[in-house]
């Protein structure tokens, strides 16, 4: 993030509707053309003077000097036709994002004048649209028409105006009420109060006082010099199904139907839904017909988690956790994932899992790791397991690598899959590291391989003695080798964490490598 400097900035204002603009017909209020003109008439929105000296053309407006050395100047785009932001659609966002694109080269930053209503779901089509962004982009709007005399709209729109001019935030933003938001995470939350919206999980990028203060450390970087691409080929037939206590099947099942392709579902609290049978073979059926469903939570804040069995009960019907992410941003990021051309279902919900935007917030660590219950593989062995007797040989081969694999992710959930379907022994859970496990297979202790002392080698290379030591307790070879036969010493040793040497050696000069078993 950095502070936008030179004499003139230059930005466009592109004007969709909204209170913002409106005007009172028959006693309700309508979408109101000619903004341009509006602001025109108001000095703290233009500067005639300097407009004329300067001889601006008749569309570009002039703020009155923030700084002696910078003018900011601004082209309001009024839209065809104007909307109460209800009415807007995938097709008039994508729009939006195609016009920005057209004038990409010739401005320095955006601002989006929107309707509020649907403004958090505006801004998160947005921020999937638009990748690759350089210049900020900023959506506002009001909650009283800029021409009555107390209005919310002025403060938005020259707060909007000044910081798209003044610092370049490569993000889509929402500005209101002195406050920017990301706007992949906020939500309208008062229909009546300037204090229309909040982020739930996600402190402000910024906060106009006195002072502007940048939350620096929250607001996303530039991704190199790539060009920005407009992802305009958004899937339509998506969903949002919110669940209440005792929800039918039947209406599920209705609503799940084809030509749907994928569903935000909200459920209660950490992600949990009712456990009737009848409801989760629904679920079941359409995620195996390859419906996409990801969870969010109806809480205004907090995330999904897989604390409790009825949150486990959507995961086991392959639902896909949104984690944090508000219901907008999730249905604009399941359009985007949906839309994307030559994706397999595993790679959408590969995509669905990692955090795109800044949309949502990952459990520590979560970034990086696959996540088994995510993908058909794993789920695929989870069944070829419990196939027959003939099974057994490759369950002995499997088991060790797959248990290693969940216990690297950290995934709780695989590993006690695996616990039902085998004798899989979870023996402990080292902070950050997710689970250490033994596998038995027909009473004989069996099988580390070489895949789970890969493991351990991960394990020494990134000092986690905590990690070692659960191998170590569950009855694992410390000393065994690796594919290129290293040791685990000996990459301790290459990377100088002498912590783990020093417990390595004992192993090695103490009662050997080999611990007892449990
Ligand atoms: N109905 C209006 C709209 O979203 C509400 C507003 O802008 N405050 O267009």
């Amino acid at each position: 993030m950095a502070r936008a400097l030179g004499p003139e900035r230059r930005l466009l204002a592109v004007y969709t509707g909204g209170t913002i603009g409106m005007r009172s017909e028959h006693g309700v209020l309508v979408p109101g053309s000619g903004l341009a003109a509006v602001l025109r008439t108001l000095p703290m929105f233009h500067d005639e003077e300097h407009a004329r000296a300067c001889g601006l053309p008749e569309d570009t407006l002039v703020l009155p000097p923030a700084s002696p050395a910078q003018r900011v100047t601004y082209t309001v785009l009024e839209c065809q036709p104007l909307f109460d932001s209800s009415d807007m659609t995938i097709t008039e966002w994508v729009q939006i994002a195609q016009t920005i694109e057209r004038h990409y080269g010739q401005y320095d930053g955006f601002v989006v004048i929107h309707g509020t209503d649907t403004m958090a779901f505006a801004a998160s089509v947005l921020s999937f649209v638009l990748e690759n962004l350089q210049k900020t982009v900023i959506l506002t709007g009001a909650q009283v028409p800029i021409h009555a005399l107390w209005n919310d709209g002025r403060e938005n729109l020259l707060g909007a105006l000044l910081m798209a001019s003044q610092y370049v935030i490569p993000e889509v933003c929402l500005f209101f009420q002195n406050q920017l938001f990301r706007g992949n995470r906020v939500t309208k939350v008062d229909s009546r109060r300037f204090a229309a919206f909040c982020s739930p999980n996600l402190p402000p990028l910024a906060v106009v006082g006195t002072d502007v203060t940048i939350n620096r450390e929250l607001v996303r970087k530039a991704r190199g010099k790539d060009p920005l691409v407009v992802h305009s080929s958004m899937e339509r037939d998506v969903g949002l199904l919110r669940l209440y206590p005792g929800i039918p099947a039947a209406l599920v099942r209705a609503f799940l139907q084809p030509p749907l392709k994928g569903v935000v579902m909200e459920t209660f609290g950490s992600g949990n839904g009712p456990t009737k049978p009848d409801l989760l073979r629904e679920l079941q059926a359409a995620a195996e017909r390859g419906l996409v469903i990801v969870n969010c939570t109806h809480c205004l804040q907090g995330s999904v988690t897989s604390d409790y069995a009825a949150g486990m009960a959507m995961a086991g019907a392959g639902i896909v956790s949104g984690f944090d992410m508000t219901s907008e941003a999730a249905l604009a990021k399941l359009s985007y994932v949906l839309g994307q051309p030559g994706l397999s279902l595993d790679g959408k919900k590969e995509l669905l899992a990692r955090d795109l935007r800044g949309e949502m917030t990952l459990p520590t660590g979560a970034e990086r790791r696959p996540s088994l219950s995510c993908s058909a593989l794993g789920r695929g062995i989870a069944q070829l397991l419990t196939l027959s007797q003939e099974a057994d040989a490759v369950r002995d081969a499997l088991m060790p690598s797959l248990a290693c694999a969940a216990a690297h992710a950290g995934n709780l959930e695989v590993l006690q899959v695996l616990v039902e379907l085998t004798s899989l022994l979870l023996l402990a859970t080292p902070p950050g590291e997710g689970c250490v496990v033994k596998y038995e297979a027909g009473g004989r202790h069996s099988l580390w391989g070489v895949h789970t002392c890969v493991c351990m080698l991960g394990l020494a290379s990134r000092a986690d003695l905590d990690g070692l030591q659960s191998w170590w307790q569950a009855g694992a070879d410390l000393g065994c080798p690796g594919y290129d036969g290293r040791s685990a010493l000996l990459v301790a040793e290459a990377a100088g964490n002498l912590e783990v040497v020093t417990f390595l050696q004992k192993l090695q000069g103490g009662a050997g490598a080999q611990a007892p078993g449990p």
